[in-house]
């Protein structure tokens, strides 16, 4: 943990100093924002399976090459997120955009764990002012205005289907012994794949909804990504392009630490709670 005269307390004063001064506030979140949660990020040397590489399996041929190895990474991947919890960085962020009414979460990631800190979060504020957890009803109204994020690459837990395009909540484990035993469409039949984006296929929608957001933000906060993907990575830039700041977290430097207003050297866990903790108005 930083000292209080170290740089890097410093850096977040003048973040959170920016974040009061701000109205319109986009948060970016990439795969190094669950790394505190122990999931494995996709290009650190430990990445997703050692194996092969994510661009090799995330990808509309991939699967059609082999929708039983393609599952199968989706499942060990579903297990561990499964396994896991929000960390105190999901919670700073959720807890910060029910604090306030300007503030939209774009994330990258397709683990869910916005969505869980969300549903945390709004309990956890519920519990605060009423005395009782956020009831279903006011807990998902609460999450669903505010703090669940666009989930600009979709989410694992959810399975689309190969031919008609039907949707389903999916989080059984999957038997990838064979394709047939594979998931089907309960309406045509056809082979259910993720329904995330893959590389080469477009984000449609969430990514216009995104960066009309980044457009109209003073600040994007961009935490735990190597901003290499695109159009994702974009979100900032549309920020910044428009005379908006942009406040990185980030242990290493990446393509949009020239860009950055200020960037906070060191690990979502330990950085974004103090970056986005209540004070004065900063919310
Ligand atoms: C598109 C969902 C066009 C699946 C993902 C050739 C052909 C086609 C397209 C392209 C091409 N060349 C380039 C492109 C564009 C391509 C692209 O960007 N490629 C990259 C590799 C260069 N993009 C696309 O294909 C996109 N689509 O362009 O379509 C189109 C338009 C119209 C019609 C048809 C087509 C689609 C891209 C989406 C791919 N899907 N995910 C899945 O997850 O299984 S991307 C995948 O990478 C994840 O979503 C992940 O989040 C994302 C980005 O990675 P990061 O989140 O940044 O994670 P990474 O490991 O890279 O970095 C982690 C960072 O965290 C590091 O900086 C590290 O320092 C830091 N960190 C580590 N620990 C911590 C930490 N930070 C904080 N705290 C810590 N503790
Ligand atoms: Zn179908």
């Amino acid at each position: 943990m930083a000292t209080d005269a170290s740089p890097l307390t410093a850096a977040i004063a003048t973040g959170r100093e920016i974040l009061r001064a701000s109205r319109g506030i986009v948060i970016l979140t990439g795969a190094g924002l669950s790394a505190d949660s122990g999931l494995t990020t996709f290009r650190d040397p430990k990445g997703h399976w050692k194996r092969h590489r994510p661009e090799d399996l995330a990808t509309p041929e991939a699967f059609r090459r082999d929708p039983c190895l393609v599952w199968e990474w989706y499942g060990v991947r579903r297990r561990a997120a499964a396994d896991t919890a929000p960390n105190a960085a999901h919670l700073a962020i959720a807890a910060f955009a029910l604090r306030r009414d300007d503030v939209v979460i774009v994330t990258q990631n397709v683990d869910g764990l916005h969505t869980v800190a969300a549903r945390q979060a709004a309990d956890e504020r519920s519990r605060d002012t009423s005395g009782e957890p956020a009831g279903e009803v006011a807990g998902e109204l609460a999450c669903r205005t505010k703090a669940l994020p666009i989930e600009l690459h979709g989410c694992f837990y959810r399975a689309r289907c190969s031919a008609c395009g039907r949707c389903y909540e999916h989080r059984d484990r999957i038997d990838t012994s064979s394709q047939q035993a594979l998931p089907h469409c309960a309406k045509c039949s056809g082979l259910l794949r993720p329904d995330v984006v893959w590389f080469g296929e477009p984000l449609g929608e969430p990514i216009d909804r995104a960066f009309g957001y980044a457009a109209q933000s003073d600040v994007c906060v961009v935490v735990g990504t190597s901003a290499v993907v695109q159009p994702a990575a974009s979100v900032a830039v549309v920020t910044r392009r428009a005379g908006g700041a942009i406040i990185e977290v980030n242990p290493e430097e990446t393509p949009l630490t020239p860009m950055s207003t200020v960037s906070l050297r060191g690990t979502a866990a330990e950085v974004v709670p103090r970056l986005l903790a209540p004070g004065r108005r900063h919310g």
